[in-house]
């Protein structure tokens, strides 16, 4: 069978584009061609349908109901629980604790765990490519303890400096935050290489996961992290609810990070007694009906296949990648060999804000701006970028809207 034939077989592109019901219109009388899968993604018919269905049907509160409905309910965000577990390739299903989404999770364990460890003159170790949300939470903590924040460095392609990092794998670093890809740059980072370093030198890893979670298989016994964070929203899933997976004996050792209903086995007024793990970082009624889409979603991806989700990205970004080298005066930020499908790029003949008004004009929705990663404008020295950012249902053709936008930019410029 030709590799054509084999990947028409593993993914049905057409068949996929169909299960997205918002990619059929039209913007400003053109057809919507959606890039900005990277800020968050669009969501399947399967999604959608189950979240409705779950709210006509089975919706309660969970875990304290006797009655049908709240058994359930329960049953059903339980189970997006052990969904997400075979997701992540964890060993337990306790190591997964729902959150608001990947900041909230990154938060969580710098409140908990973070504080519990840093203290004054330690270092906390992040590298210059993360989102603000991997970078902000860390700050406050050092501010508050006294400790020093340090910084792997990325070089002009936007691959990160290893031997860097493995130099700054020191005596007082308490913790290594690295982002799995960039959402700036598409830099896919070798984590498992990354955590073994961080390992040996007895410093614990915490893995932004939000831009690697709809591109690749991950398994985080295999990349041998401590933690691993990512946002149902960016993987076909709805807003407003994620995951993070910890090690449980690091969960097991962590105080509570709210306090509240839920999280709790016993209280009195003298005396809290703590729920066992996940519950004991859950306070409060959650997103239920969220929790039941991310399990949809991810259900969706795994029967999509992750590993052809993938191998189509990739052909669409080799192919975006020589599409945008046509356009004049387009430079893209963001060329390392190993990269997810983000295409950065800034217009010698404009700002990145005009090019975003300008291709909405054509349909074609990107992101342009800082990307909520400041430090990496700072580090190619640009104010901002356009982003195009790929899904499993974008295909050449929207890479063709993409550059003939771009090339009207230029005419508009010029
Ligand atoms: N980490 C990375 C690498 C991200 O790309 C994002 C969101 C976050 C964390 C935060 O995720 P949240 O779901 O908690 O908000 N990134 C983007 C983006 O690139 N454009 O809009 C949001």
């Amino acid at each position: 069978m030709s590799s054509a034939a084999k990947q028409s077989h593993a993914f049905d592109l057409a068949q996929v584009r169909k299960e997205f019901p918002i990619l059929d219109q039209q913007v400003h009388g053109k057809p919507l061609v959606f890039l900005d899968s990277a800020a968050s993604s669009q969501k399947p018919r399967a999604v959608i349908d189950a979240m409705a269905e779950f709210q006509r049907r089975d919706y309660a509160n969970i875990h304290r109901g006797v009655y049908q409905l709240s058994q359930r309910a329960t049953n059903a965000f339980e189970a997006a629980r052990e969904r997400v577990r075979g997701f992540l390739g964890a060993a337990e299903t306790r190591e997964i604790i729902f959150t608001r989404g990947t900041t909230e999770a990154i938060n969580l364990v710098a409140a908990t765990f973070g504080r519990e460890r840093v203290g004054p003159g330690d270092e906390v170790l992040i590298t210059h490519m993360e989102h603000h949300s991997n970078i902000v939470p860390w700050q406050m903590l050092c501010r508050e303890k006294g400790a020093t924040l340090r910084v792997v460095p990325i070089d002009d392609r936007g691959v990160l400096d290893l031997e860097a990092l493995d130099d700054l794998l020191g005596a007082r670093t308490r913790i290594l935050a690295v982002t799995h890809v960039s959402n700036a740059l598409g830099t896919v980072n070798p984590i498992a290489e990354i955590v073994a370093m961080a390992h040996a030198k007895g410093v614990p890893v915490l893995v932004d996961g939000a831009q690697a979670a709809p591109h690749m298989a991950i398994d985080v016994q295999e990349l041998g992290c401590d933690f691993y964070a990512f946002s149902s929203h960016k993987v076909f899933g709805p807003s407003g609810v994620g995951a993070l997976y910890g090690r449980a004996e690091h969960l097991e050792a962590m105080p509570p990070y709210q306090g509240g209903g839920e999280m709790i086995l016993s209280v009195t007024f003298d005396e809290t007694i703590y729920a066992d793990i996940p519950h004991k970082f859950e306070a409060g009624t959650p997103d239920i009906t969220g929790v039941v889409g991310l399990g949809a979603a991810l259900a969706w991806v795994e029967a999509t296949g992750l590993d052809a989700i993938a191998e189509h990205e990739h052909a669409l970004l080799a192919y975006g990648t020589e599409a945008l080298s046509e356009v004049a005066g387009l430079r893209l930020i963001g060329t390392a060999p190993h990269k997810a499908g983000v295409l950065s790029f800034v217009l010698d003949s404009a700002h990145a804000h005009d090019i975003g008004t300008i291709l909405d004009q054509e349909g074609v929705a990107v992101r342009t701006g800082h990307h909520c990663a400041q430090p990496v404008m700072d580090r190619f020295s640009v104010p901002a970028t356009a982003r195009a950012s790929l899904a499993a249902y974008n295909d050449r053709s929207d890479i063709d809207a993409l550059v003939r936008a771009l090339h009207s930019v230029n005419e508009m410029f010029a």
